[in-house]
Parts: C-alpha cells; sequence; structure tokens
C-alpha cells in the first residue's frame, strides 16, 4: 500500500524547506516519515493513510481541551463570520486580556502578539529598554524562540558569553547573551557578581518543557528572585509553554505556593492562551509595560496583533480551563500516565524517570529526573528512538525529540491511558 505521508513529505520536500514549517516536524531526530495530519478531534488525530494516534503532542501545548472543542469551534464560527482582521482594536482584545491577567496577577498589563518568538522577542527588548541595559542571562536548554539575541549556547566557561547557534546571527548579536546552566547556582552569583549591574533581565523556563521536563529547583529560584531584586534585574518568566498549560496561574502560581511571595517581573506566554491560533502575549507591572508604545519609547507592533479570530479561540479556551474541577482531572489524567509509563519501564528494566505537573510531563530514560541540559544529554537517544517509533507503530503519538516535553488534554480519556500505558509496556520489552 502507498504510503501517503511519504508521498506527501517527498511532494512538500520540492516546495518547502525540509518540506516542513517548523524542523522538529521533520523527525530529523528520530528518524523515518513524519505522520501528515489529516483531522484531529478530541484527544487524537489520523494521518494522511487514516492511521488513528493518540496525541500527546496537541500542537506542542495549545489543545488542552483536546481538538475542535464544541465551545472553542463555535466560538470560533461566529468571530469568523464577524470578519478576520481588521488592524484596528476590538472589545474581545479587552476581554481576553482581562481574562489572562485575572489568572496571572504579577501581571498588570499584557501586549498581545501572534507568536511566542515575537513575544520573547518583544519582553527582551521591553526590559532592555525599561532597564537602560543590554545584557541578559538565559540557560542552556531553555528555548525563548528564534529571535537572533537568543539563539545562543554556553560559551566556555561558567560566566561567558554565548555564541550564535544559528548561521545568520551575527556574533556581536549575542555578545551581550550571557548563557548559563539552569540551576546551578554557583554559576548565577558568579556571573551577577561580574554583571549584575549590567544586567537588564534573566530570562527563565520555569519549567523547562524544552530540556523535556526539567524543574527550575527552589532554591534555584530563590536566588534568581533574590539577586534580580538585589541588582535591579527584571525576573522574565517564558512560560509560552507553562502557561496556562501546569496550572491556571501558570508555572509561577506553583512557585508561589513554594516561594512565599514570589512573582517575576514579566510573563512572556503562548500555545494555550491562543487555543491553537497564533497568539501570544507578554506583561508585567504597569510601570514596565507602559514603557512600550505608544506610551514609551520601546517600539513593538504587529498587523495581526490581537486578531479576532485568534482571542476568540483563545478566550473560549481559557474560560473552559477556568471551570471548577478542571485542573484537578486534568492532573490527575496526567498523573495516571506518568504512574502507569513509570510502571511498564520498571516491570521491563528500563532505566526511567518522569514528572509531570497540570497537563504536562516529562520522561527521561534515566534512573534519576535530569536538572540541567548536560544531563539530559546523556539519554540514550538511539534507545529514545525506538521507543519513539516503538510507540508510533502502536498508534501513540509523542514528541519526536527526546528533548520535548508531552501534553496531556481534557478529552484523554483514562482508557486512552491504559491503551497508551499497554502499548508502552510491550515496546519498553524490546528495548
Ligand atoms: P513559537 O514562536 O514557536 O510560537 O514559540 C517559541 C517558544 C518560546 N518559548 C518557549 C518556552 C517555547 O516552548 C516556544 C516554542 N516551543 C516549541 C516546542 N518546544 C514549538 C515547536 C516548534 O518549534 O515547532
Amino acid at each position: 500500500m502507498t504510503d501517503r505521508n511519504q508521498t506527501l513529505f517527498d511532494r512538500a520536500a520540492q516546495v518547502i524547506p525540509g518540506g516542513v514549517n517548523s524542523p522538529v516536524r521533520a523527525f530529523r531526530a528520530v528518524g523515518g516519515t513524519p505522520r501528515f495530519v489529516q483531522r484531529a478531534q478530541g484527544a487524537y488525530f489520523w494521518d494522511a493513510n487514516g492511521q488513528k494516534y493518540i496525541d500527546y503532542i496537541g500542537s506542542w501545548g495549545p489543545m488542552i481541551l483536546g481538538h475542535g472543542h464544541p465551545a472553542v469551534l463555535e466560538a470560533v464560527q461566529k468571530a469568523a463570520l464577524d470578519g478576520f482582521s481588521f488592524g484596528a482594536p476590538t472589545e474581545r482584545e479587552i476581554e481576553l486580556a482581562e481574562e489572562i491577567l485575572k489568572h496571572v496577577p504579577s501581571m498588570e498589563m499584557v501586549r498581545l502578539v501572534s507568536s511566542g518568538t515575537e513575544a520573547g522577542m518583544s519582553a527582551l527588548r521591553l526590559a532592555r529598554g525599561a532597564t537602560g541595559r543590554t545584557k541578559f542571562i538565559k540557560f542552556e536548554g531553555c528555548y525563548h524562540g528564534h529571535a537572533d539575541a537568543l539563539l545562543v549556547k554556553a560559551g566556555s566557561g561558567l560566566a561567558t558569553f554565548g555564541n550564535p547557534t544559528s548561521a545568520g546571527v551575527p556574533p556581536e548579536v549575542v555578545r551581550d547573551t550571557l548563557v548559563l546552566e539552569y540551576n546551578n547556582i554557583t554559576a548565577l552569583e558568579e556571573a551577577f557578581a561580574l554583571h549584575g549591574k549590567e544586567l537588564a533581565c534573566v530570562m527563565i523556563e520555569p519549567i523547562a518543557g524544552n530540556m523535556n521536563f526539567v524543574r527550575a529547583s527552589v532554591p534555584f529560584m530563590t536566588r534568581c528572585r533574590e539577586l534580580c531584586t538585589e541588582h535591579g534585574a527584571l525576573l522574565v518568566f517564558d512560560e509560552v509553554m507553562s502557561g496556562f498549560r501546569v496550572a491556571l496561574g501558570s508555572a509561577q502560581s506553583v512557585y508561589a505556593k513554594l516561594i512565599p511571595g514570589f512573582k517575576p517581573d514579566m510573563t512572556v506566554l503562548g500555545k494555550v492562551i491562543g487555543g491553537g491560533m497564533p497568539l501570544a502575549a507578554f506583561g508585567g507591572p504597569r510601570e514596565i509595560m507602559r514603557e512600550l508604545a505608544p506610551t514609551g519609547p520601546v517600539y513593538q507592533a504587529g498587523t495581526l496583533s490581537g486578531n479576532p479570530v485568534a482571542t476568540a479561540c483563545g478566550l473560549a479556551t481559557l474560560r473552559e480551563i477556568a471551570k471548577p474541577g478542571f485542573w484537578d482531572a486534568l492532573s490527575a489524567r496526567t498523573q495516571s500516565l506518568v504512574d502507569g509509563l513509570k510502571g511498564v519501564a520498571a516491570h521491563a528494566g528500563v532505566p526511567f524517570s518522569a514528572d509531570c505537573q497540570g497537563g504536562m510531563f516529562g520522561f527521561f530514560l534515566l534512573p534519576e529526573l535530569a536538572q540541567n541540559y548536560a544531563q539530559v544529554m546523556t539519554s540514550d537517544s538511539p534507545k529514545f528512538n525506538k521507543l519513539f517509533h516503538g510507540l508510533l507503530d502502536g498508534g501513540v503519538y509523542i514528541a519526536p525529540a527526546l528533548y520535548e516535553a508531552g501534553f496531556v488534554s481534557a478529552a484523554h480519556t483514562e482508557a486512552d491511558i491504559a491503551e497508551t500505558v499497554r502499548v508502552a509496556g510491550e515496546v519498553f520489552k524490546t528495548l
């Protein structure tokens, strides 16, 4: 039988670089043929051959309700009938902004944009403009989108400036980007000792989903907060992935329970707040946000920012996840998956560690949870690839890269979890 996924992939590669519009979709890390999605519904999607999969990517986070939630679909259809885009303000942008601010009290104002990259890039510019400083800290393994200053890897030594990770990024653009080891308090303190008064911000994924699933330790996050406050640098939480995904109050609400009075200075959001449509945001206190054009000197703009169809999708999604009981049910479902996978891995004698929060999970083919990027990369990549394809052949679709997180939606049933664990149990036996 013809594999339509391969046929489509070959055709796509003629007109789209690598056949994909985002590199991770090309399966380069795991090998094999990407699945071209024909349609999706609830916790499932069907590929070009009509093969059904239980979907644990959910568009890399946005589809927290599952695909095609009726309330979201109705809101999008209604909004579309009223117009696709105006380039002028609308009431629903206010409603979405108010809904976001209601659940993330560290922000008093928010600016809507169209992608996480745009939000992260703009937040960095605003942090630099608001502080009058250009140096900033990011952490190895954290991804904040593909803006030039953020495409950087650690230099040699603990507190040296970064080198570009991509062609086309001039070295001078990353000259002020300091890349440190995640969860390394010594490196953090050294960097602040050397550069504290020059630092505009520390940008961090509080739960690093771009390293699969690595939590910032409480001591480390406490020191980030203390040192930023002490030196006048802004603590910027990149919650594009974790925002409204790990908790209704995002990851910062998890840390606020662990660190009394904790809050970041700025927050970057995306994915869930758009419900699958191109929508992201960044926000913070009024005194910082009013530095943004048109009220302040930091320029930022976007033709489709606050798009009326995207805001309808995002608003309907946030209203659903704010309903009573939503998070207890989702968290329990995700925990059930993690516990099930741990059980079958142990039974097969496969080194395995996993963690989850709300609707986000991660696992490592390592005996202990990784605490930083270097540890993540000690994972057995060939073994992961075999696990990935075993699951895929069994109708279970996880991220095609060992450094990516997984996502459970409200549409995933206990039966889906049980089937996933059953398939994984069979695959673990072959590893
Ligand atoms: P986008 O520009 O892809 O909307 O968002 C960039 C971004 C920013 N910050 C964080 C924490 C993110 O996780 C992302 C994007 N995440 C990846 C998945 N690791 C998107 C998948 C892709 O690149 O195709």
